[in-house]
């Protein structure tokens, strides 16, 4: 059987017609928007908005799209010309369409220097960024740069080659400043809590020590909007390229595959030109936040509960864990009971309508999102996730039983993977190696445990880790977790008063 031909400009003009293809000429794209990060989300998201721009009004905005950490993108954006195909997948739906809107690929893993060709350069004048929660470098419990992250230290005493992002923004702005002076928009695209005023912090924070003006030049010219970005497009895996290439015929190595929803929420601040992303779907507001609460602590909040309770129940995607009657009502009662009353109202979404969508798309089971995936960097997620609501259950003397089980998973999933409780799994987040010691010196003592991890001041803020209702239910919900069957405890609480949580079952490690 010949290989099948890959998928780039040559192959557009005969596509089969159930592929939707670019509608404007591509070779009329000239760049004006840099993407840092392009994975599936950015494929499945920003790079889909930006097509249906220039599909509708066709400007200038073409995308170039950067990685400054593996995979390499020569490889497979890059010889496909930046073509790749999406695919919206909802249970035995499939739709295809051929995107068109990155023109150009840089790797710059090895070397800061592509990436800041680009970044300096006087046509680019948005940049978009998917780093994942981490890539910031800040302290997830305050939001400031964190001085002691090694790769912000290496790079303030490198700072003409850097590798982290606050430090690469950074001296792509004084490249800027240096030369044309054109102002910026750095938008942020990832899930963390005012990601806008966050990047800007970090980018200033790392600017102040730097070179004399630096911070002014950027108060004066660069704009760090916040943004609520959302559809599901779990990592591709090879049965995706495969989809492709048995119902269409064509080989694509850079294939997405995302849920038909898809929302992006932008602060109006911009500075110099904007690519028009609210003429297609976007909406851009004055204040981000009622939005930005609500997907991260529903949609968001879910994911992660479903993760943590779904790994240790042993469910491989989020539609099985959802599959799973005890886990639905978990976290259907867990966002209705206590996550919604934390919520501030959100102009056009009725909160408990938004529930069930979100409960309805993680239900989808044409989208393989591994419960392992959504559990990565758990640490950088549970802040905005669960602990915020949390909090603010906690000021308003309202029950946080269902909250602090998920939080608890987090823990129990990072203890498991330690070699004291037989390395249950792989795990990667900044704070595992902390955990698995912590849990490697105490065992199964969950009070002490407990004690160690909510010590973990760059996640749990002193006040919180204090409050003894919330330690309390910590300290429980490691025990059930930590049991031969989470699943009970689980049960246990669902059923019912939260004192029936101090029956533990027997204790595994
Ligand atoms: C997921 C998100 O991996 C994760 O942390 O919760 O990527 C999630 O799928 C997106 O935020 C949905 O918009």
């Amino acid at each position: 059987m010949n290989a099948a031909e890959r998928l780039g400009p040559a192959l557009l003009g005969r596509l089969p017609p159930q592929v939707r293809k670019p509608a404007y000429d591509r070779t009329a794209l000239k760049p004006g928007i840099a993407h840092l990060g392009v994975g599936a989300f950015h494929r499945a998201h920003q790079a889909e908005y930006t097509d249906d721009l220039l599909e509708k009004d066709f400007d200038r905005w073409g995308l170039i799209g950067i990685n400054i950490r593996p995979p390499l993108l020569t490889d497979t954006l890059g010889k496909q010309h930046g073509l790749y195909t999406r695919l919206i997948r909802e249970n035995d739906e499939v739709e295809a369409r051929v995107i068109g809107s990155i023109m150009r690929v840089v790797d710059s893993q090895d070397s800061a220097a592509p990436a800041l060709d680009v970044l300096a350069s006087p046509e680019i004048e948005m940049v978009t960024m998917t780093v994942t929660e981490k890539g910031y470098c800040h302290i997830p419990s305050s939001g400031a740069l964190d001085l002691d992250h090694p790769d912000i230290v290496r790079d303030l005493a490198n700072p003409e080659a850097p590798r982290s992002v606050p430090g690469i923004l950074a001296r792509a702005l004084e490249l800027r400043m240096a030369s044309h002076g054109r102002p910026l928009t750095l938008l942020s695209c990832d899930n963390i809590p005012t990601n806008g005023t966050i990047l800007g912090n970090v980018v200033r924070s790392f600017a102040e020590r730097r070179v004399s003006k630096l911070a002014e030049w950027i108060d004066d010219n660069v704009a760090f909007p916040s943004a609520m970005v959302d559809r599901i497009a779990p990592a591709t895996t090879k049965a995706d390229a495969d989809t492709v290439e048995e119902r269409f015929g064509y080989h694509d190595g850079a294939v997405v595959v995302g849920e038909r929803f898809r929302q992006w929420v932008i602060e109006q601040k911009f500075a110099g030109c904007v690519p028009r992303w609210d003429l297609v779907g976007a909406t851009f507001v004055d204040d981000v936040t009622p939005f930005e609460h609500l997907k991260m602590r529903v949609l968001n909040g879910a994911q992660t509960t479903l993760s943590y309770l779904g790994v240790l129940g042993g469910f491989e995607h989020t539609s099985d864990a959802i599959a799973d009657p005890l886990l639905a009502t978990f976290v259907r009662r867990m966002l209705t009971e206590e996550t919604l009353p934390t919520l501030m109202p959100v102009p056009g979404i009725a909160p408990t309508v938004y529930v069930e969508q979100s409960l309805s798309r993680l239900a989808n089971t044409a989208i393989r999102h591994r419960n392992h995936q959504i559990a990565t960097d758990g640490s950088q997620k549970i802040v905005q996730r669960l602990l915020n609501p949390i909090r603010d259950r906690l000021a308003k003397g309202g029950s946080i039983t269902l909250l602090s089980v998920p939080v608890a998973g987090w823990m129990a999933y990072l203890i498991k993977a330690s070699a004291r409780f037989g390395s249950a799994w792989p795990v990667s987040d900044p704070f595992a190696e902390k955990i698995a010691a912590i849990a490697d010196r105490i065992g199964s003592n969950s009070k002490l445990l407990a004690d160690a991890i909510l010590a973990i001041d760059a996640i749990f803020d002193p006040s919180l880790a204090a409050n003894a209702t919330f330690r309390a239910h910590i300290v429980a919900g490691l025990d059930g977790l930590l049991s031969n069957d989470p699943m009970a405890f689980v049960r246990q609480v669902c059923a019912g008063p939260t004192d029936a949580r101090l029956k533990q079952p027997a204790r595994s490690a």
